[in-house]
């Protein structure tokens, strides 16, 4: 068949919803955009531990150390299931580290800024995973298969990252003058953050249209930025809080809130490595892949030794 007539059976398949698995023929450009896209969630996830795990210790009482600590072995099992599903690319996962450990390799702007107090971790579960929810409930009907399915378990657990963040806010919120101004602190420093997660604006956004067309995202970055405010508002209400924007509106006419503009040269600054924390989040990724050098030996050295087991028994059969 020529690469003409696969491309068009390709784009039928995804034309009419139907998954594109790892042994079917896809445009080398589709392999690239999916393997940039899922490695980088991927690395999203397991540096996302970080900001969390540094309050496990320090978490007010048994229950929320234990919900915490769950929360971060799931990001850390998100990762696995993103390395997973991009290997199925054509791509070894030590590839995909080495990608990170050298900053070739983008991960989400979010985890570059500081979690300074424990309503940071109950701002983080709402605003970040609610964030994050927004944007992979439209992933679990991505075109690529293995994606797809990762991202619909991803998502449930996501939901409660999202409910036990919203908690801590809310007993917060009740709670003395003190944690209130936590609460408003933690959410006028992650408030603009995370807006722009969702990446840069339609217009700006270089792999958009593409990425569309492959039906690899199903919703445009303002798109899903619209969806997310217009859901959060309300949840900040019940909170009891002002989010830091003063031209935040609800405008009938369009039936969604208006929002300010959002500051990208900030966002560019820390996608480019100079955010607040890029060097300290880096680092300690790459210590973790140092000190964990001996486990990966071990398992190493372990298949080889059930594989040389097999081998021996069969030749003796
Ligand atoms: N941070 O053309 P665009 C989570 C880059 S949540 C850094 O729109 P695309 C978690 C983009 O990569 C977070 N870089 O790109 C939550 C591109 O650069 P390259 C992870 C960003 O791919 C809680 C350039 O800007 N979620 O994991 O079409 C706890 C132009 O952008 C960002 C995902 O990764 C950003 N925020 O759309 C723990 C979801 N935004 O690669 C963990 C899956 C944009 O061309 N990813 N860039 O050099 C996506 O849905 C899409 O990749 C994006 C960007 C919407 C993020």
């Amino acid at each position: 068949m020529s690469t003409h007539s696969l491309e068009d059976r390709f784009q039928h398949l995804i034309d009419h919803e139907e998954k594109i698995e790892a042994r079917d023929w896809m445009p080398d450009a589709y392999r690239k955009t999916l393997i940039r896209q899922i490695s980088q969630h991927a690395h999203s996830e397991v540096v996302g531990m970080l900001p969390e795990s540094n309050w496990i210790t320090r978490a007010p009482s048994l229950k929320r150390k234990l919900a915490l600590l769950a929360k971060v072995q799931d990001e850390g099992g998100h990762g696995l299931y993103l390395y997973s599903a991009t290997e199925t690319l054509g791509i070894s996962r030590d590839e995909l580290i080495e990608q990170l450990l050298t900053g070739k390799a983008k991960y989400s702007s979010i985890f570059n800024y500081p979690t300074l107090s424990w309503a940071d971790i109950g701002a983080i579960g709402w605003l970040v995973d609610g964030a994050a929810i927004m944007n992979q409930v439209a992933l679990c009907r991505t075109s690529y298969g293995p994606y797809a399915r990762a991202m619909v378990r991803i998502c449930k657990e996501e939901s409660f990252h999202q409910r036990q963040g919203y908690d801590i806010l809310l007993t917060m919120s009740k709670g003395s003058d003190e944690q209130k101004e936590m609460v408003q602190d933690a959410v006028n420093r992650w408030w603009w953050p995370s807006l722009m997660m969702f990446g840069p604006n339609d217009e700006a956004s270089p792999n958009s249209a593409q990425s569309m067309k492959w039906k690899i995202k199903r919703l445009s970055n303002d798109e899903l930025r619209q969806r997310f405010v217009d859901a959060t508002v309300p949840q900040a209400e019940i909170l009891g809080i002002q989010l830091p924007d003063p031209l935040l509106q609800y405008n009938e006419a369009r039936g969604h809130y208006d929002f300010g503009p959002i500051d990208w040269e900030e966002f560019f600054e820390v996608v480019a490595g100079n955010g607040p924390c890029n060097k300290e989040r880096l680092a300690a990724r790459v210590k973790a892949h140092e000190i964990g050098a001996w486990v990966r030996e071990a398992a190493t050295a372990y298949a080889e030794k059930q594989k040389n087991k097999i081998i021996s028994t069969v030749s003796v059969a």
